[in-house]
């Protein structure tokens, strides 16, 4: 087993390191191809919208469902109200159901990476996220069960209209 948890703290370690240096590096040019299909970190300077999620023991985010712009920055404040730990992570559907099976191997594992945050009960966290590409971007609480009880919701990344051109 120890061989096992070693391994997929490897693995992550890797993720995390992508993950720093994308929002490290914003005035270059690398870009995570994962992390691009779903945006990538924010600068929290930009973000001129929070947006409140609450995750509940009822297994459910509220809202669920989130309208963004394409190109918006959007602070995500998250608060966990209840008893249980829960934790938000926006991926892909394929992402999100690759580290949820990882999590149900290792229930105990904490990830720290950009893109979500885990949430002792009766805490709040927060992500700064950017979302660069129009089309869905879902999230999900990765905790063993929790995603199989419906918790999950996505980001609709609307379209970006033609007024702003950017040179
Ligand atoms: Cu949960």
């Amino acid at each position: 087993m120890k061989t096992l948890r070693y391994a997929t703290i490897a693995a992550l370690t890797t993720l995390m390191a992508c993950g720093a240096s994308a929002s490290g590096s914003h005035a270059g040019s690398h870009d995570h191809d994962e992390t691009a299909a779903i945006g990538k970190p924010g600068l929290a300077a930009k973000a001129l919208r929070t947006v409140n999620i609450d995750m509940s023991d009822a297994m459910r985010f509220t809202p669920a469902n989130i309208d963004v712009k394409q190109g918006e920055t959007v602070r995500l404040v998250i608060t966990n109200p209840g008893k249980l730990k829960h934790e938000l992570m926006l991926g892909t559907e394929k992402e999100l159901k690759e580290h949820y099976e990882v999590m149900k191997k290792n229930p105990e594992m904490d990830h720290d990476d950009p893109n979500q945050v885990s949430l002792a009960p009766g805490t709040q966290g927060e992500i700064v996220w950017q979302f660069t590409k129009a089309g869905r971007v879902d999230f999900a609480c990765l905790q063993p069960g929790h995603y199989d009880a419906g918790m999950k919701g996505a980001v609709n990344v609307l379209k970006a209209s033609r007024k702003t051109v950017h040179n």
